[in-house]
């Protein structure tokens, strides 16, 4: 039977190849896809999280395990949403209006879902408007807004704003290279994510699983 520890590894190493191989192997063999997840997938990932936290490993590497987790994902994916597992919590993430750096947030985003989260991606470029639309229609636990620049910085001020206004009882969470605590209080952020491993954290802290 396919080891989930080997999967974990393969994850670290950000083999995509062999983590589709062997999660396929796995499910053959009657492995349950939440046991796969939990103890190959999400182990692995939380290693490469732990590593990148202490600066053991660097960006690329936790792409690459992403990227890896991500091909696992996809094979339990449909088996998981079947079963009627349930998600930690919904996450709607997007980089804000007239900011196209989204390499920080799809990092945030794996790493998300690789704690459990269901994770929705406005992508890039997201006016205000899209934030609240997309938190109203799917009822997100959290609003994560990242931006990269100086001049799009505001525009997480702008959508915390329109969530307000549009009265959602919806936790935000603010990121990104020149976001800084004192900018996320300033602005009433429920939360700051320095980098995507402290960003699960924080996700986990907001809706009461930290
Ligand atoms: Co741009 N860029 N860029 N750029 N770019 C910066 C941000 C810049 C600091 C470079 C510099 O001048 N030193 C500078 C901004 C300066 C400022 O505003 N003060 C800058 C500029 C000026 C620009 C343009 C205006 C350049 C131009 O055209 N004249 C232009 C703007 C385009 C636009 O968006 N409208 C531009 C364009 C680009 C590229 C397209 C070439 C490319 C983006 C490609 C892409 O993302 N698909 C790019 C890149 C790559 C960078 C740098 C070099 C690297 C950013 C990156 O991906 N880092 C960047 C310099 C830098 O940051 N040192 C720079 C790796 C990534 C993993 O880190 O995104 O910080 P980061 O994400 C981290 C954390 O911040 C955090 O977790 C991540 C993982 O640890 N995090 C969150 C991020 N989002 C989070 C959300 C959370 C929580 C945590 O909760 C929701």
């Amino acid at each position: 039977m396919a080891g989930l520890e080997e999967i974990s590894l393969m994850v670290q190493e950000g083999n995509f190849k062999e983590v589709e191989r062997l999660t396929q192997e796995a499910l053959d063999k009657g492995r349950l896809a939440q046991d796969i997840l939990n103890g190959g997938l999400i182990a692995g990932m939380s290693v490469i999280g732990e590593r990148f936290k202490r600066n053991e490993c660097f960006v690329p590497a936790v792409l690459l395990a992403a990227r890896a987790m991500k091909a696992g994902m996809a094979l339990l994916r449909p088996i998981l949403t079947d079963t009627g597992i349930e998600f930690i919590g919904k996450v709607v993430l997007g980089t804000v209006k007239g900011d196209q750096h989204d390499i920080g947030k799809n990092l945030v985003g794996m790493m998300l879902e690789g704690a459990g989260f269901e994770v929705i991606d406005l992508g890039t470029d997201t006016p205000s408007e899209k934030f609240v639309e997309t938190v109203r229609e799917k009822k997100a636990d959290i609003v994560g807004i990242s931006a990269l620049l100086t001049t799009t910085m505001p525009q997480m001020k702008t959508t915390i704003e329109a969530l307000k206004s549009a009265e959602l009882t919806v936790k935000t969470m603010i990121g990104g290279a020149l976001v800084t605590q004192r900018f996320a209080d300033e602005i009433n952020a429920d939360g700051f994510g320095k980098d995507a491993a402290v960003a699960v954290e924080k996700a986990k802290e907001l809706i009461g699983k930290g």
